[in-house]
């Protein structure tokens, strides 16, 4: 007996220490991703592709899987066609397809990944439209399985994605209806759940409606932040119950929490046309209680919203509620979230279990005030970055693929759950957090590298013909900065720079180079002053024109000012947008007014990130517009930030003149035409189409140095010259 017991002691203390040693494994590659915030954070690096993918060869032998059910990227995904850049092919579309459907193609087709050469490609996606696969709806594509047998490159749906809204039918809604045999293809579906869900290969999505926008998108609903949230409800739900099958009992016993007071959870079996036929005892009661509340008032006006499961896992009322700025309290057992394996949804929403529904107005009662701002902080910012648009939904699905291929780099939690977002973070840029602009506040790190910037002048107006002329002038003030590191000349014109000779001398500490900028404005037509350079050896680029007209100190200030604020574009000249009611479109203006939207980077500091961002993130449509009007680049860059941190620029210390006046009668500046002008107006309207909404931010906000203009002696000031300048 006692030895029985001692065996049986020995197997159980060796079956917990290999849990405790798997399950910690597990748990540690979880922390990586959780672990994203405050002091730990601050040191953790991009989770390398290359160890995860080792990982998993030293876990399980690498088998072509019998069943496509048991699918991991690194058995049913090739990824030796991933090379580069992420491609997409879409094929040809074929067959009806939904307005949805139309829209997610068509923000395919238009991104950056997009490419038309199959062979090239990593990724397929289907011109045929799955979203849909309830053969009683009106949506539904018939002839799936025979469509599919003659795409050219299904190859069993490896490296396709197949996007999914609904599944099934009536009665059973099951999740295996798809009505065809998806294969080897990664499915990008709502109402996943999590038993069907093949973890780190399908994407699950958010059931979104006929009339979500393809791009831009609403901004969260929640403008103030009051604190404690005084909300007059504190959890609401109305919507439709359905009386009898799967999925009705949750929505179906809402009404034994509905109070009237500060629990409003109204239903309705109104719906369907023969609800008369199957109502319940219920039906006209809770009929009446439904028609004393509006939807979005409750939305507006409670601090917690109930996302039940409808027939399916998902609802629509996950977004619309996240949108709401209404912390979500889901009622869906064995959902799985949107995105779950990049969002931390812990730190947005509240999980209650169907089973213990009148569990639900104590968890609501028992989350803090604090913690209840953080969320509603969270849904904002995640509605925004992930899910507004149908672009940003394809976009992520895409981003969280890509991530998983082996050998690719990728980003960590923190990246993915707090501001500007995982689409905005090129993970390929740098595999230290501290290289980006957007989290060195919250790591309380300065950039890495030199204290120091990289001034880059942008040469299109061919040589100078005069040793004072304003280049060389500009040269001269600029290498007197007590921050340069380094002066890069983009020579733009076909005829040749002038010999070295002819070029000022700098200091020794101070090399100036010049480059050719036709080597670096490849045949797509990406502007060369803003490609990527490896000797932009700072995180601060000071942008500059050929003929602008800067001093040392205003170098420096403006370095100064853009080190408090790495993320925007700091500099001189500015300019702003407005709406053209007469026109009806967007205006551009250089009139001296209150307000601007716009600093011009022929004066200008900003992060080098966004040279990275403008060359490889930016659509080539939006390429294309600045290719073909040779102009407008500063205003796409501007475009581009703006978008990205959803804040202004920040305009520095009015001057009247930033630019030289033209030397000679003969200088051809483009300043001087007028058709520039109208140019840039135009572009300014491209780039709004394109993004889909209206990207740029009015600001009131003009820095100056401490004690400028005050009536104090000149000495006493930091930097003398503005003062001198400056009108
Ligand atoms: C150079 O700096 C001086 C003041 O130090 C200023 O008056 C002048 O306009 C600057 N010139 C150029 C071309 O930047
Ligand atoms: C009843 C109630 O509190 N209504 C408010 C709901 O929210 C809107 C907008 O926030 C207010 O205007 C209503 O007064």
């Amino acid at each position: 007996m006692q030895a029985k017991k001692r065996y049986l002691l020995l197997v159980a203390s060796c079956a917990f220490l290999a849990c405790a040693y798997f399950g910690g494994y597990r748990a540690r590659g979880a922390g990586g991703r959780a672990s994203g915030e405050g002091a730990a954070g601050a040191r953790a690096f991009w989770r390398g592709g290359a160890e995860e993918e080792e990982r998993g060869r030293r876990r399980r032998p690498s088998l072509r899987p019998l069943s496509p059910a048991s699918c991991r990227m690194d058995t049913c995904f090739e990824a030796s066609k991933c090379r580069g850049e992420l491609a997409v092919y879409v094929y040809p579309s074929e067959g009806p397809a939904s307005p949805s459907y139309r829209k997610v193609l068509s923000a395919l087709r238009q991104s950056r990944y997009a490419t038309d050469d199959p062979s090239r490609a990593c990724l397929f996606v289907l011109g045929i439209d799955t979203l849909d696969r309830d053969p009683l709806s009106p949506d539904f594509v018939h002839n799936v399985p025979q469509r599919l047998q003659r795409l050219p490159f299904w190859n069993g749906g490896r490296n396709h994605v197949v996007f999914n809204l609904y599944s099934g039918t009536w009665p059973e809604y099951s999740e295996e209806g798809l009505g065809f045999d998806a294969g080897y293809a990664i499915l990008a579906r709502a109402s996943a759940s999590v038993s069907r869900f093949r973890p780190l290969f399908d994407i699950s999505l958010p059931l979104f409606h006929k009339q979500h926008p393809e791009k831009g998108g609403e901004p969260g609903a929640a403008v103030d932040n009051n604190f404690p949230a005084d909300k007059r409800y504190l959890l609401a739900f109305k919507g439709k119950r359905y009386v009898h099958g799967i999925g009705s009992e949750t929505r179906n016993s809402l009404w034994h929490l509905h109070n009237e007071r500060d629990l409003v959870l109204v239903t309705t079996c109104r719906h369907g046309k023969s609800w008369r036929n199957m109502k319940d005892e219920r039906c006209d009661e809770d009929n009446r209680e439904y028609d004393r509340y509006e939807y979005e008032v409750l939305l507006q006006n409670s601090t917690f919203c109930l996302v039940p499961r409808g027939r399916r896992l998902g609802s629509f009322r996950f977004l619309e509620v996240l949108q709401a700025g209404c912390v979500p309290v889901l009622l869906s057992n064995s959902w799985r979230l949107p995105f779950s394996s990049v969002i931390d949804w812990n730190k947005a929403v509240l999980w209650a279990d169907e089973r213990l529904l009148l569990q639900v107005p104590e968890l609501v009662r028992s989350v803090g005030a604090a913690r209840i701002l953080a969320m509603r902080q969270q849904t904002q910012l995640l509605w925004e970055q992930y899910f507004s648009s149908i672009e940003k939904i394809v976009f992520t699905t895409l981003e969280i693929i890509a991530e998983r291929i082996p050998g690719r780099a990728r980003r960590d939690a923190l990246a993915w759950n707090s501001a500007p977002g995982a689409l905005v973070t090129l993970p390929q840029y740098a595999d230290t957090r501290d290289a980006y602009p957007f989290w060195l506040e919250a790591m309380g790190t300065s950039p890495p590298g030199p204290n120091a910037f990289t001034a880059l002048i942008y040469c299109q107006l061919g040589a100078p013909t005069h040793p004072t002329s304003p280049l060389y002038r500009l040269i001269k003030n600029i290498s007197r900065s007590r921050y340069i590191h380094r002066i890069l000349i983009m020579w733009a014109n076909d005829r040749p720079p002038p010999p070295r000779s002819r070029w000022p001398s700098t200091p020794y500490s101070v090399p100036l180079d010049i480059i050719d900028a036709s080597v670096y404005s490849p045949g797509m037509g990406i502007s060369a002053r803003f490609q990527p350079h490896a000797l932009i050896e700072t995180a601060a680029v000071l942008q500059l024109d050929e003929d602008a007209s800067l001093t040392a100190d205003e170098a420096d200030f403006a370095y100064t000012v853009w080190k408090d604020f790495p993320d925007r574009i700091v500099g001189y000249p500015a300019r702003t947008h407005f709406w053209d009611d007469a026109k009806g479109a967007w205006g551009y203006t250089s009139r001296w007014t209150n307000e601007y939207s716009i600093v011009l980077t022929g004066a200008a500091v900003y992060h080098r990130y966004y040279h990275d961002l403008y060359t490889r993130w930016l659509p080539p449509l939006l390429h294309k517009a600045v290719a073909q009007t040779n102009n407008c680049e500063d205003i796409l860059m501007n475009c581009l930030v703006a978008h990205v941190t959803r804040r202004p620029p920040l305009k520095l210390t009015q001057r009247k003149q930033y630019k030289e006046p033209p030397q000679t009668a003969g200088a051809r500046s483009p300043w001087n035409d007028p058709d520039h002008f109208i140019q840039r107006q135009s572009c300014l309207n491209t780039f709004a189409a394109v993004f889909g909404y209206m990207p740029l931010v009015r600001s009131r906000v003009r820095l100056d140095p401490m004690l400028f203009k005050d009536p104090v002696s000149n000495l006493r000031k930091k930097y003398r010259q503005i003062e001198l300048v400056g009108s």
